[in-house]
């Protein structure tokens, strides 16, 4: 399929992508494929005014009704997969499988949405006074901004939308400025569904701004955008977190991750060595979720390290929308950059490093193809403590289980981890409140490719934020204590008398 080809199966028009400044190009090849027309302050505020009017009608759709509107997204997700699925993988390099995938975690997010919006449950209380009755109330909370990266251009969009439309919130959605294209076509299929759904879906249920992060400012801004939801850098974050709580707004943030793997002796190294591969290659090694430092117990550091270089001499690196393909390009030449930088430092350091270093140069000269690299570090100096975007994994000795712990925990970030081991004693420690500092702790399986029914997230400075499963929609509505007097007296509570 051409790339052309691929925007048109996607349901994009030419006039949805050209005529505009804002030049989108595919990391397979490095060409340009669209010219979008982008948003400026006065248009994201009017959008936002719709959005509000929107919500003052959503609100009052019974909650199971709302559902039904995610219930058919996700029956158009599930027959436009194959096409979105190629557009992901096109406009962001991640290969064509994890693109399908990406699309499947909308679709199974839609489908545990559906369920939740029967079961947006509230407290019962029981009240100190006689007469009286106590309850728990959730309620729509307004307009939620979504703020999305380039290296999971629709799934995040999904885990807050899904959620936040059941709860009652219109969805202003702003994507990576690397990644609009799937915004659109998303934003085509919600049209298509509000336009069969009825009269009660209002106008500005779903809008997408496109443009840079002046645009992200207008949403964090406007106190009538009641929730900001932000997937992306440190810095991002922290910019979204200060404006925001300049007028006290709420935030689900979800940054970067520096997540290890902890390798004990009694591991299944077969096992670990598959879990590593696909973890810290994966998307090119751009997941905030990728394995980036590898924690091994140095009586298993023989048996494992020449395995792993050697599979990691064998991937096959090319063309993202290819069969056989294991891993893409990088985003962009800076990415590659970025990459390089790392490696450097990392010897500098101490490390010695295998593969690494630009892939494909003479057949894409204008795309960002690189060799994965494995650095073998004598400590976890301080290169480790960063997250760099890029298939960079790091590798130090440990001896104690306890070491390998602190060491995890010892970065600023803390999102994900995992460890290899078939001894319960050393994996429950992992997972207890003395192991694992970070909001997803896992055993036996690698760290990356969470499934949506968890909460989604992170501590530290990933955030602290919680998407997709679990309990994560309470952080799309507001919840209200109700005290409700049946009786025929007014008996204050704590006993206090105030007779009058
Ligand atoms: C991200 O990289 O921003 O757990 C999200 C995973 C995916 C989501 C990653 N389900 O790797």
């Amino acid at each position: 399929m051409s790339h052309a080809d691929i925007l048109a199966a996607s349901g994009l028009s030419k006039s949805d992508t050209t005529g505009g400044t804002l030049a989108v190009r595919t990391p397979v090849d490095g060409s340009e494929i669209a010219r979008l027309k982008v948003h400026g302050a006065a248009e994201a505020d009017a959008m936002i005014a719709r959005a509000h009017g929107a919500f003052l009608a959503w609100r009052k759709v019974p909650a199971p009704r709302r559902g039904e509107f995610v219930r058919l997204l996700g029956e158009e997700l599930r027959r436009q997969k194959q096409a979105l699925g190629a557009l992901v993988t096109l406009e962001c390099g991640k290969i064509l499988q994890e693109g399908l995938g990406e699309v499947q975690e909308m679709i199974d997010i839609c489908d545990f949405a559906v369920g939740l919006s029967r079961q947006l449950y509230g407290l019962t209380i029981a009240s100190e006074r006689p007469g009286h009755a106590m309850r728990e109330t959730w309620h729509p909370m307004g307009v939620c901004g979504v703020i999305t990266a380039f290296n999971f251009p629709v799934a995040p969009w999904c885990w807050n939308a899904a959620l936040a439309l059941v709860c009652g919130d219109p969805v202003i959605w702003k994507p990576s400025e690397k990644t609009p294209l799937t915004a659109l076509a998303v934003q085509k299929i919600c049209e298509k569904v509000r336009a069969g759904f009825g009269d009660d879906a209002p106008e500005g249920l779903t809008q997408v701004l496109i443009g840079d992060r002046e645009l992200g400012e207008a949403l964090t801004a406007n106190p009538k955008v009641a929730i900001v939801s932000a997937t992306g850098s440190v810095p991002m974050g922290r910019a979204v977190a200060a404006d925001m709580s300049k007028r006290l707004g709420r935030t689900i943030l979800e940054l970067g991750g520096n997540n290890a793997m902890i390798v004990a002796p009694s591991a299944d190294l077969e096992m670990a060595l598959r879990a590593i591969v696909f973890s810290a290659v994966g998307t090119a090694g751009q997941r905030c979720t990728s394995l980036r430092r590898l924690i091994v117990q140095e009586d298993v550091y023989d048996a494992l390290m020449p395995r792993l270089i050697k599979a990691y001499e064998g991937l096959p690196i090319g063309d993202p929308l290819a069969g056989g393909t294991l891993v893409g390009p990088l985003i962009d030449s800076q990415a590659m950059v970025a990459m390089d930088a790392a490696l450097e430092t990392a010897k500098s350091q101490g490390g010695s490093v295998h593969g690494g270093g630009r892939a494909l140069a003479d057949s894409h000269p204008a795309a960002a193809y690189v060799r994965p690299a494995i650095v073998e570090m004598p400590s976890q100096s301080s290169i480790m403590h960063r997250e760099t975007f890029a298939p960079i994994l790091y590798v130090v000795k440990y001896r104690a289980l306890d070491d390998a712990i602190a060491m995890q925990n010892a970065v600023p970030q803390g999102l994900s981890s995992c460890i290899f081991s078939t001894d319960v004693r050393e994996t429950e420690h992992f997972l207890s409140a003395a192991g694992s500092d970070c909001g997803i702790a896992n055993v036996n399986i690698g760290p990356s490719g969470a499934e949506i029914g968890g909460a989604f997230g992170g501590e530290k400075e990933t955030g602290g934020g919680r998407e997709s499963g679990s309990d994560a929609w309470k952080g799309y509505m507001r919840r209200q204590t109700n005290t409700i007097n049946y009786s025929r007296e007014l008996p204050l509570a704590q006993g206090i008398r105030f007779d009058i």
